[in-house]
């Protein structure tokens, strides 16, 4: 059977029409991959799995809005399309608007994207403007643009970007048989965890599961004004993707928080990378720091007996999945920072044979 894409998979649920010109890139359909080595460590009859977005087309979960609002663009033939970002929503905006043929305009904070992200923005075709500032003074020049021109706002502020995303609750689902009971991921501007919990809402009120799952959303500790209570003015990890310091969504993702029974933390830098090297070196999944932040929110709640001490309600081991955002490559200026440069060896067979032990 082909694939086509999340509007195509989910169409029902999602603010389409025939009238609607799609315009994919076949993005979603992400495999659920069972995390061996995270179930084991957590010992506690529990099933980890993890959801690998970074395997979407542009390298994140974006691409899954991405089709719905530059689809929508089209069909409401708007002339062109613009986003603040932390990285990955200008690279797929980029992408969906080459695909259309929409100008696309990028506003993102000078030095402060991974380089992977701003090579993307750039070979689509993008006009990317690097600002003197970080997200949040950028998506607030991209609001007032689009409030006074003729022109698409395509962050998350735009609800055909939640229509999409949520489809990603849709495929666990599909893919459980059931919700998961808790559902573990980062947050930034706040629009995923948003997305996800509406995706779980409207399957149960399609009758496609019988119970909602836990949202467990993390942010980075230097970045953490949902934690917090306030914004952060100067927001800093070096999980750039989720270097936000006043979320868009924020009352959404409370909310998300409250009706679920969940939680909103933080996790330091230091976690981070903990994760992102677990999940590289034990699950062989690589992805960028913002998407480990989840898998180093999960271990912060085991070491605090979250898990255990949560009755079990049935015989089945509970199941969590952490959503892993966004690829590694996009980012492998950290990767190389994290470990460190290759060895440099002669080239024969004495001086290599010794370098590998035998
Ligand atoms: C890999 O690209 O905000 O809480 O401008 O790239 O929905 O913001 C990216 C966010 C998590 C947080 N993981 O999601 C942007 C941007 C990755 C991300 C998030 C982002 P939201």
């Amino acid at each position: 059977m082909h694939y086509n894409g999340v509007i195509d998979r989910y169409k029902k649920y999602l603010p389409v029409s025939d009238k609607t010109p799609v315009i994919s890139l076949k993005e979603g359909n992400t495999p659920l991959i069972p995390a061996l080595y995270l179930s084991k460590l957590l010992g506690e009859d529990l099933e980890v799995y993890l959801k690998y977005e970074g395997l979407n087309p542009t390298g994140s979960f974006k691409d899954r809005g991405m089709t719905v609002a530059i689809s929508k663009a089209c069909e409401e033939k708007v002339e062109a399309v613009i986003c603040a970002s932390t990285g990955n929503t200008s690279a797929s905006a980029a992408a969906y608007a080459a695909k259309a043929g929409l100008k696309c305009i990028v506003l993102i904070p000078r030095g402060a994207i991974a380089l992977g992200k701003l090579s993307q923005a750039l070979i689509h075709g993008a006009v990317v403007l690097a600002l003197d500032g970080n997200f949040d003074d950028a998506l607030k020049l991209a609001r007032e643009i689009t409030d006074k021109h003729p022109i698409r706002l395509v962050n998350s502020l735009n609800p055909h970007r939640i229509e999409g995303q949520k489809t990603g609750s849709f495929e666990i689902c599909d893919c459980l048989g059931e919700a998961p009971d808790f559902q573990v991921m980062p947050v930034g501007n706040a629009g995923n965890i948003t997305a996800y919990w509406k995706g779980y809402k409207e399957y149960k009120d399609a009758g496609k599961i019988s119970r909602l799952p836990k949202m467990l959303g993390f942010q980075a500790e230097g970045a953490a004004p949902i934690v917090r209570g306030h914004a952060i003015e100067k927001p800093q990890t070096l999980a750039t993707a989720i270097r936000i310091g006043n979320p868009a969504s924020w009352k959404m993702a409370e909310q998300a928080r409250d009706e679920s029974g969940g939680l909103i933390d933080m996790v330091s830098d230091d976690e981070i990378i903990e994760a992102y090297k677990i999940l590289a070196s034990k699950e062989g999944v690589f992805v960028e720091p913002a998407s480990a932040a989840s898998v180093a929110g999960l271990l912060k709640l085991h070491k605090q007996k979250y898990f255990s001490l949560k009755p079990k309600t049935q015989n089945l081991k509970p199941k969590i999945v952490c959503i892993l955002t966004g690829h590694g490559l996009k980012d492998p200026d950290r990767a190389i920072k994290t470990i460190k440069e290759p060895k440099a060896v002669k080239a024969n067979l004495k001086a290599v044979l010794k370098e590998i032990g035998y």
